[in-house]
């Protein structure tokens, strides 16, 4: 059997010949992992719809395919901003959609392809764990909190997505470290300055997610925003770039932005009156499998509409 270091030096050179990072910690810190969200919910710093909805969704508990977990494998994988162009009143708007919403699965999918390539082998299995990554990565030492509660990595700014795998691979000493915070964001609070809502606070460093546009244009597409949400504020087709956009730590990234699908006048109505995927043209229910957009179709009317009457006070006042 390859001893041990070198499968580790395998993972980290085939993440590194992609431009990936990864680490690598014991199973044993999932009940930490746990307790670092535990601790604010028995504080009761956390809003109960918010906890309902998107914190229930962790398995804290040993994923029965796996009935010996030893290690935690996190992966950040670089990805940009995507911009979407709709035609509207005959002009042309375009709307960015941030990183990691598109190809997630795809994503995951390659990681655990990768992942697979260097533990099966060696007769190691590999499970996808739907645990908190922005925690394991600082833990682990991969990526360093900004005061925005989002994650940051050398090179990659916030610009990637985070995917965590649980293995029986044993490992005996890990990188287990205390929470940490950028050294950029000690003489820095332009992301409490840009967030609109009042999300990210100086009075603590956890997020108000409830405050969080994301939370908010994340929901299903029938859940209206709620009357605080000044329409202004919105600036993504779905999620908010205006805490990562003036970001010191993103300035090279943060102009990373691919080509997304473009829509007609004709095909901007019929995704407006919330037609589904069976309903819409061939043509345009190709481009938005192409792009990995389906998914996101039926929030589309409700954020879109907001956008757009935006764009359009804004170009009435000249400003655009
Ligand atoms: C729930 C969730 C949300 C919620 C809540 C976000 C939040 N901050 O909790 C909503 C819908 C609002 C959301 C929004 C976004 N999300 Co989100 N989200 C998640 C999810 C599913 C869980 C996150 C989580 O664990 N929240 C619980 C809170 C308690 O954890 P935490 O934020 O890490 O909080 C820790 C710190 O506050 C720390 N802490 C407390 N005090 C102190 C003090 C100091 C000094 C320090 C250093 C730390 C510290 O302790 C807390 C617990 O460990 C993950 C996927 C996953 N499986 O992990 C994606 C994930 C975190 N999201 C992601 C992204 C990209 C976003 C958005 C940027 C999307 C966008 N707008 O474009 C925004 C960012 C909003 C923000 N400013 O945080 C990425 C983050 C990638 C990265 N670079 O870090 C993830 C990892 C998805 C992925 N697979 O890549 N998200
Ligand atoms: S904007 Fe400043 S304070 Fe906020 S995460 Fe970036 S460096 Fe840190
Ligand atoms: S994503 Fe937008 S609303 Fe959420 S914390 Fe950042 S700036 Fe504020």
């Amino acid at each position: 059997m390859v001893n041990r270091a070198k499968i580790l030096e395998k993972f980290h050179n085939s993440l590194a010949a992609k431009g990936y990072k990864g680490q690598v910690i014991s199973a044993k810190r999932v009940s930490d992992l746990q307790k670092d969200i535990e601790k604010h919910h028995e504080q009761e710093l956390f809003d109960p719809l918010f906890y309902d909805e998107c914190l229930s969704y962790f398995e804290f508990e040993p994923v029965l395919s796996l009935p010996e977990e030893y290690s935690l494998f996190i992966v950040a994988v670089p990805q940009s901003s995507f911009k979407v162009n709709f035609t509207w009143q005959n002009e042309n708007i375009s709307l960015l959609i941030p990183p990691t919403y598109l190809y997630s699965k795809q994503v995951m999918d390659e990681v655990q392809e990768i992942l697979e390539s260097i533990l099966n082998p060696e007769g190691y299995k590999v499970v996808y764990a739907r645990i908190p990554f922005k925690t394991l990565a600082v833990r682990s030492g991969l990526a360093k909190y900004g005061r925005n509660n989002i994650t940051y990595v050398s090179e990659m700014g916030s610009f990637y997505r985070l995917a965590g795998y649980y293995s029986n691979f044993p490992i005996e000493n890990d990188s287990w470290q205390d929470l940490q915070m950028m050294d950029l964001c000690e003489n820095c609070s332009a992301c409490i300055n840009n967030c609109p809502t009042g999300a990210i606070t100086s009075e603590r460093f956890l997020l108000h997610a409830e405050r969080c546009i994301t939370f908010h244009n994340e929901h299903p597409g029938e859940i209206k925003f709620p009357e605080w949400l000044d329409p202004s504020w919105h600036n993504c087709l779905v999620g908010c770039l205006h805490c990562q956009k003036v970001c010191p730590a993103n300035k090279k990234v943060f102009n990373w932005i691919e080509q997304g699908p473009t829509f007609s006048e004709e095909e901007t109505k019929e995704i407006l009156e919330g037609k589904n995927i069976k309903q819409l043209p061939g043509e345009t229910a190709k481009k938005l499998k192409n792009f990995d957009l389906i998914e996101y179709l039926e929030l589309f009317p409700r954020n879109l509409n907001v956008l757009l009457k935006k764009d359009f006070k804004k170009k009435s006042k000249g400003n655009i």
